[in-house]
């Protein structure tokens, strides 16, 4: 590596050797036979080493909400790099940390107004978990220790995120998990709610499933719910209306915390700030990444009510109030990062752009209903996804190719899932940029047919 070692890693136009990088969640013996490779990036569109323009309909992985490369934040983090590399958060602080935590205190609803930093959402999620756990301790009701999460949830990779989480295929193979778990059932049904526009009409009632299970457990056990106001990585499924209001109100009839987790939702994915502003719902904490820094710097957190963290501001002040925080929380970098995107947010109107869009790209969604395999078409904010049908036998194998033809014959980039193909493209997107996605999918539909 020696001679390489000056070199930018995306000048290696032609790696000579795939075989190291474990890629995650990745199918890794066939993306090493015919690589998807990406060397640059710049607004809504990604390069391969070969030059050839592949618009991004992922935002990432649900995570560019600004764009790629922008200047704005390119330059942040430039700076921040020349003035502080790094600075330790364990009982040191630096003035970045605490302008995106009052930034974010600003942004979100109500008393969501002091923020717990890490680097991803399944960082997140964890650190919601247990602050919930040591909340109901500090608080002296340590009999609150079962934790509900949800069927088709994603709460990330961490032991705590993959048992409130609801994927099977990412909780079998990684033994016991978290004890006194417990799950409420998924919103979606097909045959009631195919080719929906935004929230259902069906399944509101499905909340109530929670009273069944406080009925089965007693409230005194239960610490907290955590839910995905629209579960993204299991195929984009809208909240039913009213299911999340009726969630809220069955947390309170029984002390019970409700943590949101909006790492997909947050930073305007649905037309608002946080998708708990689009639905009128206070959850006890908001878990976010991914688009607070469009992407640029790991960078995940977690906004906690001022009731919560006055909880713990209790006993001697020299004594630590929560054991509990990673070397990089609040890096310098992703700070900076952060401030930038949220000025770009703001300025440019992204997520009132995104709710503007909202009709345009429904429309352009469900436009390919009637095409070849298509079950169903779900649409909400500036995301959605496609069901198609699975090969006999091959679960899966259909999605992958159209994933893997989008890229390399139609320079697109498309999310997978099982057999369902999920959109979230950056909200900077244009409605000539959202035709050409639409017209480049559609092929895609009908070559995998
Ligand atoms: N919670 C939610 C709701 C998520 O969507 C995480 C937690 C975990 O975040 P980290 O930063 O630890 O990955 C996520 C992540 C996909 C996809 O295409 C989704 C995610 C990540 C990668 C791919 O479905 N969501």
């Amino acid at each position: 590596m020696t001679a390489q070692t000056s070199r930018a890693a995306n000048d290696l136009v032609a790696p000579n050797d795939l075989e190291a990088w474990w890629l995650p969640f990745t199918a890794n013996r066939s993306f090493k036979q015919r690589p998807r490779m990406i060397a640059r990036a710049k607004g809504t569109y990604y390069y391969t080493p070969e030059g050839k323009e592949v618009i991004d309909g992922a935002a990432g992985l649900w995570c560019c909400n600004a764009g790629h490369n922008r200047d704005e934040i390119t330059a942040a983090i430039q700076a921040q790099a020349a003035e502080l590399d790094y600075s330790p958060a364990f009982q040191f602080g630096h003035a970045g940390g605490f302008a995106v935590a009052s930034r974010l205190a600003q942004l979100a609803p109500a008393d969501l107004n002091h923020v717990f930093f890490c680097n991803s959402g399944s960082e997140a999620v964890d650190t919601a978990l247990k602050v919930a756990l040591a909340y109901w301790n500090v608080r002296g009701e340590g009999s609150r220790t079962r934790l509900i999460g949800r069927e088709r949830g994603y709460h990330g990779v961490g032991f705590g995120g993959i048992s409130v989480g609801g994927i099977v295929k990412n909780r079998q193979f990684f033994g016991s998990l978290l004890a006194g778990v417990d799950h409420l059932p998924h919103t979606y049904n097909r045959a009631e709610q195919a080719f929906t526009k935004g929230e259902p009409e069906w399944g509101g009632h499905l909340a109530d499933e929670l009273e069944r299970i406080v009925a089965l457990h007693d409230a005194s056990t239960i610490a907290a719910v955590i839910v995905e106001p629209m579960p993204g990585s299991t195929g984009v499924l809208p909240p039913p209306k009213g299911y999340l209001q009726r969630l809220r109100q069955i947390c309170d009839k029984y002390g019970i915390l409700l943590i949101f987790d909006e790492v997909i939702t947050g930073f305007g994915r649905l037309g608002t700030a946080f998708a708990a502003e689009r639905y009128g719902v206070i959850p006890d904490m908001i878990t976010f990444a991914k688009g607070v820094n469009s992407g640029a710097v790991p960078m995940g957190g977690v906004l906690v009510r001022q009731g919560i963290y006055d909880a713990f501001m209790k006993g001697p002040e020299t004594t630590i109030e929560l054991f509990h925080g990673y070397t990089y929380s609040g890096h310098p970098l992703a700070c900076a990062a952060a401030l930038a995107a949220q000025d770009i947010y703001r300025d440019e109107r992204l997520f009132e752009r995104a709710k503007a869009l909202e009709p345009v790209w429904a429309d352009a969604m469900h436009s390919l209903r009637g095409l070849p395999n298509v079950l169903d078409i779900r649409s909400i904010g500036l995301v959605g996804a496609i069901d198609l049908a699975s090969r006999p036998d091959a679960v899966g194998a259909r999605a992958f190719e159209a994933m893997d033809r989008a890229f390399h014959d139609h320079g697109l980039m498309i999310r997978i899932t099982a057999d369902t193909i999920a959109l979230s493209p950056p909200l900077i997107i244009t409605e000539e940029q959202i035709g050409e996605i639409m017209d480049k999918l559609g092929k895609v539909i009908r070559a995998v047919a």
